[in-house]
């Protein structure tokens, strides 16, 4: 399958992100992609190309205008204010509290279209997600050319990210947006299964009430584990979207059988569902090594995973996400993959 790989994911490398009470170097870095990128070369995987760019128009079709021009500005106006030095918010509503206004102060915005405090903006954050985009939407291109697969390797990653907010290291939802051209390019419906370790609350936001597109993930509970407030089972979707969202949490511990069973499910659903191409939004945190994540797969587990995904039939596009055991990242990505194509 083709590969899509920006070099300018490079530009996100973000100094610190606060976790467990203190800043700690980023998690979401640049070594893993290289990582991903060398797995694949070495064992001669497929072609790897650089993404065609594709504009703001299919960024707009998911986001909010406001919120893209935050985004595209938010790192010149926290340098004005502050220096050069990455931005976290450090304010958010709460209850009682309102958002009829969008504050002036960047800080204030920063705060306004985030959820986190883990997800810097830095100087290259916008060049770096729009490339990634540009990845998503140029496997996409290839899905609809007639490729039965395309792996996007995006970074930063995208399904933590929402109509107008940012967090969990994401900016724009890759995955969303993909699925959003998918269907602009003809496919009638279409289905996005999340694989990441952590519920992805932003591609969920974007097609909530959406009936056209299904988005199954397979999550730690988020009772036990970020994003916290979203990922429960009982969130089925909304309006002409009822029943077109099924979250799978899972416990802390997870193994392979466990996830297995659960992954059966998801991938019934998904059939019954009948969509004309799936998105798999594809993060390793699952993975037993992971040092933010309590989930047991081995390696050898994500070979199964890509034959279980493939048993589902359908085009698919791959999309990156989470993952963060850096030295193990390439063999668990590759193995996906090439469980997928395998069978
Ligand atoms: C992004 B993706 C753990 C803090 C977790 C945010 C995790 C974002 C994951 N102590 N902070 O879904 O892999
Ligand atoms: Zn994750």
């Amino acid at each position: 399958m083709i590969v899509f790989y920006s070099e300018e994911h490079r530009l996100q490398s973000g100094r610190s992100e606060l976790n467990d009470g203190q800043l700690v170097p980023c998690y979401e870095k640049p070594a893993r992609a290289d990582i991903v990128r060398n797995r694949l070369d070495a064992i001669g995987f497929g072609s790897v190309r650089a993404p065609e760019p594709h504009g703001l128009t299919p960024l707009e079709r998911v986001h909010d205008v406001g919120y893209l021009a935050f985004l595209q500005n938010a790192w010149g106006e926290w340098v004005q204010e502050h220096g050069d030095w990455d931005a976290l918010p450090l304010n958010w509503v709460a209850p009682g509290m309102h958002r009829r206004v969008v504050p002036r102060s960047i800080d204030g915005r920063l705060g306004y279209y985030s959820f986190d405090a883990g997800t810097p903006i830095t100087a290259g954050t916008w060049r770096a997600a729009t490339s990634a985009a540009d990845s998503a939407l140029s496997g996409a291109d290839r899905i609809r050319a007639g490729d039965r697969s395309a792996f996007a390797l995006c970074r930063p990653p995208g399904h933590h990210a929402g109509k107008a907010f940012y967090g969990g290291y994401c900016f724009l939802n890759n995955a969303a947006i993909a699925a959003q051209s998918l269907r602009d390019g003809g496919a009638a419906r279409v289905a996005v299964l999340d694989v990441d370790y952590h519920h992805g609350n932003g591609t969920q936001e974007i097609l909530w009430e959406r009936g056209d597109a299904l988005f199954v993930s397979l999550h730690a509970d988020p009772v036990d584990e970020f994003p916290y407030f979203s990922g429960h089972a009982d969130e089925t979707g909304a309006g002409a979207g009822e029943g077109a969202n099924l979250n799978l949490p899972l416990p802390w511990g997870t193994d392979w059988a466990a996830y297995a069973e659960t992954l059966d499910v998801a991938a019934r659903r998904i059939r019954a569902f009948a969509p004309d191409v799936l998105v798999v939004s594809l993060g390793a945190d699952t993975y037993g090594g992971d040092p933010i994540s309590r989930f047991r797969l081995l390696s050898e587990d994500f070979l199964r995973m890509g034959a279980a995904i493939a048993g589902i039939g359908l085009p698919t596009l791959f999309v990156m996400e989470g993952g963060y055991a850096v030295d193990d990242l390439g063999v668990n990505v590759a193995n996906v993959l090439t469980g997928f194509e395998d069978s």
